[in-house]
């Protein structure tokens, strides 16, 4: 019988070669892909951003724990694709405009990519006229914007604006080192993260899914 708790442990300890190879078993075996997934590679995942959410790991923990999923999903992703196996969410993250840090956007990218969604990184400096495109042009259910100085900060404004002016649908959630949750409903955002583990949670909860 497939292992998927032997996988969720190499993803956690960072195993690239083991997640792989327990990922590539699994499969031969038979056991359902979205198993393996949920409870191999993103069962890992969860276990990581919990701990870094209690400050028991730390970022390089976390990036090498996500290497280890990203390596294995490629064996498990054409399995998914074969068996017809959504996403839990379309996501779109970028920096605003104006604003170069992606340390922060690139953790939250891979949090969400091993909580399941399908993230589409657009990169840094963003101006607001290409996160609507990008919204529209994806069908994303959820944008995230992030910026990290004060003076970007309003960027996030205008792309709100922007956004709405446009008529895009989707929920829109900030987030960023002088971020607040004041500053967020002031804005109008849909919801705030102080970090990306909890990034995870809130957009779940943003979209109903578990
Ligand atoms: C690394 C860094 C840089 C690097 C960026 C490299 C890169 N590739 O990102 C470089 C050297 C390029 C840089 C440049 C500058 N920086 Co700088 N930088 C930093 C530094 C040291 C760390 C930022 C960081 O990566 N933190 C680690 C990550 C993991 O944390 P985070 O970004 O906050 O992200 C977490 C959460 O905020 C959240 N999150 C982030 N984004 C999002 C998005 C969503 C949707 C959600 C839900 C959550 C979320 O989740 C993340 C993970 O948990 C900070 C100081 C600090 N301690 O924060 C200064 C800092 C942000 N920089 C600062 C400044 C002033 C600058 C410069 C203007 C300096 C200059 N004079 O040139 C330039 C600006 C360039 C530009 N136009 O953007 C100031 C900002 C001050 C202010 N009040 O605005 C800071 C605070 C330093 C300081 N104390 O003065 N910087």
């Amino acid at each position: 019988m497939a292992d998927l708790k032997a996988i969720a442990e190499a993803v956690v300890k960072g195993d690239q070669a083991k997640a792989t190879e327990l990922t590539k078993a699994a499969i031969d075996q038979g056991a359902p892909v979205k198993s393996i997934l949920d409870e191999g590679l993103i069962g890992g995942m969860d276990i990581i951003a919990a701990r870094w959410k209690r400050n028991d790991v730390y970022i390089p923990e976390v990036l090498i724990a996500a290497r280890a999923m990203k390596t294995a999903m490629v064996i498990l992703e054409p399995e998914l694709v074969k068996a017809g196996v959504k996403a839990i969410g379309k996501f779109i993250i970028g920096t605003v405009e104006g604003d170069l840090h992606d340390i922060g956007k690139n953790l939250v990218t891979m949090m969400m990519k091993g909580a399941g969604f399908e993230v589409t990184d657009i990169g840094i400096d963003v101006p607001a006229a290409r996160f609507v495109e990008q919204a529209k042009s994806s069908g994303a259910e959820l944008v995230g914007l992030s910026a990290l100085l004060t003076t970007t900060m309003p960027g996030m404004e205008k792309t709100l604006k922007a956004m709405k002016e446009a008529g895009v649908t989707a929920k829109i959630m900030v987030g960023g080192a002088p971020l607040t949750q004041a500053y967020a409903d002031k804005i109008g955002a849909d919801a705030y993260a102080a970090d990306a583990a909890t990034a995870v949670e809130v957009a779940k909860n943003l979209l109903s899914v578990n």
